[in-house]
């Protein structure tokens, strides 16, 4: 059984080959490599657990015979939420082991989310933690019963009852042989979440094989060894700390990856001073942060070499401050879950990298920045980018209109993203097209959120748009149209709560307005309703 997905064009799938792109293997080599080369390496330090390569993959085996036990396997989905815990990994390789492919939520997301991404990939697995709100008691889970039929097995971390508890399946050893049934290197190893623009959150499969060649080429752009010291402190299913390089590649190249719960300066401080910490990946508000607590704390950040800064614009200000008051290099990563990612490069110029947000992984990364009309335009003038390449994908999870839309005839992926290329080639981010809001590399899309506030019975439009913050980079303001006054900005957040949407998604902010001011065609004029914001109304909370 395999899962059904766009594929690459046979000529492209040769291509990379040819190229030693695509080594079709699947994603477990990156932990079977180390096994055999540092079985007794610390891989992963959480809390006081240190973890060898050995003992993460006998814990991952023994979680792989219990799932093939109960009779999961190749063409298999997962539905996993888990916090920055080293179980993340485990499960993540136990999964790939037996070809079951994971959609790895945010542990911020909340029922609405999880409802959806289990509409689409209907999974046969559970596994979550009693910690998180919504499972806490078993009532979500029925719920999830209810969309998912065929769902069979449920792992809980913190539960009592030995069938369903995670940490049980984790430490004890299979009955039987253990069986090794990854999909093949070309199908989905597992689905990525989008940041998304449309009303329903897209799921995005990616392959061993794509994946793969992101993770070991962006291991090598970065030079990581086995000294490698990487604090994941974003949250681990994130595309930018699983894969450019993050935990994986950190695996891939034989470091140490060392959890963090957050970004939240002090904790992630006591982190690097004690266990060496030689590399981390932030977004932009929490280098803001960190650069403003790490005097003040009198943070020991020698061993910092490598600060990695994505998701979202890093000010140039404060982009030039990294070095300087860090003591670290900086790198700035442009990349997406869809596929593409760009690194400024270790050997940049210091203006490239304070100015720009990088060049592409791989040599066969095409990119192009067009115009309205899908011309291409010189160096120098911003276009939309649209790219297409080795490890970026053709097409959502199921879902063709949209795909339409975001996949042009020739393969290329639009991002929404404005971009201009320099002369020395590198991309540097200079606006969006997406109707979506970058809250601090937390995506919302905008769509979504004025879907759900068009439910509650008092509003008749709802447009949500970005506003300027000096921490977030961006915040959310919802614009509303009432059908008769009397609804307020407390009223409307404990409606969306009730929906049960992640909390980085509810607007910060709430505008009462009289008409909504609409565009030519008739949409929303979110122009209009972001030059609106500067000037303040009375309403307003
Ligand atoms: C401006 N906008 C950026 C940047 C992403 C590495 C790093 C980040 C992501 C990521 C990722 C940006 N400057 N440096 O997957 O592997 C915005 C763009 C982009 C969108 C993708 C990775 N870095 N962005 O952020 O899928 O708008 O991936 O299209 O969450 O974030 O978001 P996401």
């Amino acid at each position: 059984m395999t899962l059904d997905f766009t594929r690459w064009p046979e000529a492209a799938a040769r291509r990379y080959r040819e190229k030693g792109f695509w080594i079709d293997k699947p994603l477990t080599r990156i932990l079977d490599t180390q096994v055999a080369a540092r079985p007794d390496a610390v891989a992963l330090v959480c809390g006081e657990r240190e973890l060898s390569y050995k003992e993460m993959d006998r814990r991952a085996s023994h979680l792989a015979a219990h799932l093939a036990a109960r009779g999961l396997g190749p063409g298999d989905t997962a539905l996993v939420q888990l916090p920055n815990v080293a179980e993340f990994y485990l499960v993540f390789f136990a999964l790939l082991k037996i070809g079951v492919a994971p959609v790895n939520a945010l542990f911020s997301h909340r029922k609405l989310e999880l409802s959806s991404y289990a509409q689409q990939i209907q999974p046969r697995l559970v596994v979550a933690t009693r910690r998180h709100e919504l499972f806490g008691d078993d009532a979500f889970l029925g719920q999830l019963k209810d969309i998912s039929p065929g769902l069979s097995e449920v792992l809980l971390l913190g539960e009592a009852e030995p069938s369903r508890s995670l940490s049980h399946a984790l430490e004890t050893p299979a009955a039987g042989p253990v069986p090794y049934a990854p999909t093949a290197a070309d199908e989905v190893a597992f689905f990525q979440l989008s940041g998304g623009s449309t009303g329903t959150p897209k799921l995005i499969p990616r392959t061993h094989n794509d994946y793969d060649y992101s993770v070991r080429a962006s291991a090598d752009i970065c030079r990581l060894d086995p000294d490698t010291r990487f604090l994941c402190a974003l949250p681990a299913g994130h595309n930018f700390p699983l894969s450019s390089p993050g935990a994986l590649g950190v695996f891939h190249a034989g470091g140490r990856v060392v959890m963090a719960a957050s970004p939240e300066p002090l904790a992630c401080f006591a982190l690097i001073a004690r266990h060496g910490v030689t590399m981390a990946a932030l977004v932009p508000p929490a280098v803001a942060l960190w650069l403003e607590a790490a005097p003040r704390h009198r943070a020991d950040l020698a061993s910092l070499k490598l600060m990695q800064v994505g998701g979202a614009s890093f000010a140039e200000a404060l982009a030039r401050r990294v070095p300087a008051e860090l003591g670290c290099a900086l790198q700035q990563v442009f990349g997406m879950a869809e596929g593409l990612v760009n690194y400024t490069r270790l050997d940049d110029t210091d203006d490239s990298v304070f100015t720009c947000q990088g060049r592409p992984i791989s040599p066969d990364d095409e990119v192009r920045i067009l115009d309205e009309e899908g011309r291409e335009v010189p160096d120098g003038v911003p276009g939309m980018l649209a790219t297409r390449g080795p490890y970026t994908f053709r097409g959502y999870y199921r879902s063709p209109e949209h795909n339409a839309r975001a996949i042009d005839a020739d393969g290329f992926y639009a991002s929404g993203d404005v971009v201009v290329r320099t002369p020395e080639g590198n991309l540097r981010v200079v606006g969006r097209v997406k109707d979506q809001i970058n809250r601090g590399g937390e995506k919302i899309a905008a769509e979504e959120i004025e879907g759900l506030l068009m439910q509650h019975p008092d509003v008749t439009h709802a447009g949500l748009v970005a506003t300027e913050d000096a921490l977030m980079g961006e915040k959310s303001c919802a614009f509303l149209v009432l059908r008769q006054p009397g609804v307020n900005a407390a009223a409307l957040r404990k409606h969306l709560i009730a929906l049960g949407v992640a909390e980085y998604k509810l607007p910060d902010r709430f505008r009462f307005i009289d008409t909504m001011p609409l565009t030519a065609v008739g949409k929303i004029d979110k122009q209009g309703l972001r030059n609106s914001f500067a000037q303040p109304v009375a309403s307003s909370p």
